[in-house]
């Protein structure tokens, strides 16, 4: 069993990578010439070195780099996980998020059709694709009405995968994943900026955090448990569209005091909006305020998915609570934080 893995650089390639492996397949996982080469998530795995994984070059934005890819790896899965991340950053960077986000899965999609077609795809796309959903929770059914160039990019993803589905039988499995964190994720991102700022005040390198908008509700799961559904995904006998989420909804003020208690403090709440603070009950230090700097032009306030169908037809079900995730987190960045100070 041979699985390219691309973006093994990232939180999700990381998880993916290291179940594979466990699972015995060969993995070939990918990294962007363009990359920083930074390869300490699958260090941290303690699988970079294992000897059935290959690094490989590979730069999504041709359609010739693919259809190599395909062609001489004999791969039977493909977790299409490269991509431009960051719903913010697309609004700077909007041609460069299309590039990665829409062309390079079409280039996947035609080598597939083209040079591999007993190939099976994972497209990683997003609940970004609902924006400000009416319906809640969203199923795979929901009207899409997405407010980033992340969110259209991914879109297109999605019908190229469902289109080449239907038009060429291609085994292409769409997943509309909603946020996804562990200690892996990148410090760009809510949970894992609060899980180290609140590791390094617990290590008394740093005194409180500024936050955005702490109104926002999010469906948080646990990455480790959204790669177990990709591979399932794969696994079944029809090719489909799954929402990958755990049906939970919390606010950012909900995860910073679960992270805060992860790191020992208790906090109170005061203030509201841009006044609004969190006070350490035990030593009365403002831990956490708002900073308007961190508030979205383009704001999606609530999202929370029904994953009934992935239960249902795949069996898959999330299973790390967000307290478990939260500790999870913030007990990681702590060791980290102390080994940088050994
Ligand atoms: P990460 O940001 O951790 O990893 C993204 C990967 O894509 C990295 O290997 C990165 O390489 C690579 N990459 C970044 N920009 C480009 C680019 N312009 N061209 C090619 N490759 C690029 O994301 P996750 O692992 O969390 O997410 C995996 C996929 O799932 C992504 O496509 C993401 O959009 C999607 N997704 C993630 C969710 C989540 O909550 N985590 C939710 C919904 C969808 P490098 O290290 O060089 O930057
Ligand atoms: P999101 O994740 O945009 O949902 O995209 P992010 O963690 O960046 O934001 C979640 C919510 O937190 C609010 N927020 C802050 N966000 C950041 N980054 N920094 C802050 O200081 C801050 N304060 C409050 C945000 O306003 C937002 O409402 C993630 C990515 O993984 C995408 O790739 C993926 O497609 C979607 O999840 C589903």
């Amino acid at each position: 069993m041979i699985a390219i893995v691309t973006g093994i650089t990232g939180q999700d390639g990381a998880y993916l990578a290291e179940l594979l492996l466990r699972k015995g397949y060969r993995v070939i996982g990918t990294y962007r010439s363009a990359s920083a080469r930074d390869f300490w998530r699958i260090d941290e795995l303690g699988i970079r070195r294992h000897p059935d994984l290959d690094l490989v070059e590979f730069d999504c934005n041709g359609p010739e780099a693919s259809r190599h890819l395909l062609k001489t790896s004999g791969a039977t899965e493909v977790y299409n996980l490269a991509g431009q991340s960051s719903a913010v950053t697309s609004l700077t960077d909007p041609v460069g998020t299309a590039r990665a986000n829409a062309m390079g899965p079409l280039y996947l999609l035609e080598a597939i059709r083209t040079a591999s077609p007993g190939a099976r795809l994972f497209q990683a796309g997003s609940s970004e694709l609902y924006g400000n959903a009416a319906q809640v929770p969203q199923v795979e059914s929901t009207a899409f009405s997405p407010n980033s160039p992340y969110g259209v990019a991914k879109l297109f993803a999605h019908w190229a995968t469902v289109n080449y589905r239907e038009a060429y039988g291609v085994f292409g499995v769409s997943g509309i994943l909603f946020n996804h964190e562990s200690p892996l994720r990148g410090t760009e991102f809510v949970t894992r900026k609060i899980s180290n700022a609140f590791a390094r005040i617990h290590l008394g390198l740093q005194d409180s955090m500024a936050l955005g908008n702490m109104n926002a509700e999010r469906d948080w799961g646990y990455a480790g448990d959204y790669v177990l559904g990709m591979w399932h995904a794969l696994q079944v006998g029809q090719p489909g569209t799954y929402v990958f989420a755990t049906k939970r909804m919390h606010t950012v003020r909900d995860f910073v005091t679960l992270a805060a208690s992860a790191a020992g403090f208790r906090l109170d709440w005061q203030g509201h909006a841009e006044a609004e603070v969190a006070i350490d009950r035990n030593s009365g230090k403002t831990l956490v305020r708002v900073d308007p700097e961190f508030y979205r032009p383009l704001e999606i306030h609530q999202r929370v998915g029904d994953p009934g169908k992935a239960v249902r037809e795949l069996g898959w079900r999330p299973s790390t609570s967000l307290e478990t995730l939260c500790t999870m987190m913030v007990e990681a960045d702590i060791r980290r934080n102390e080994r940088r100070l050994a």
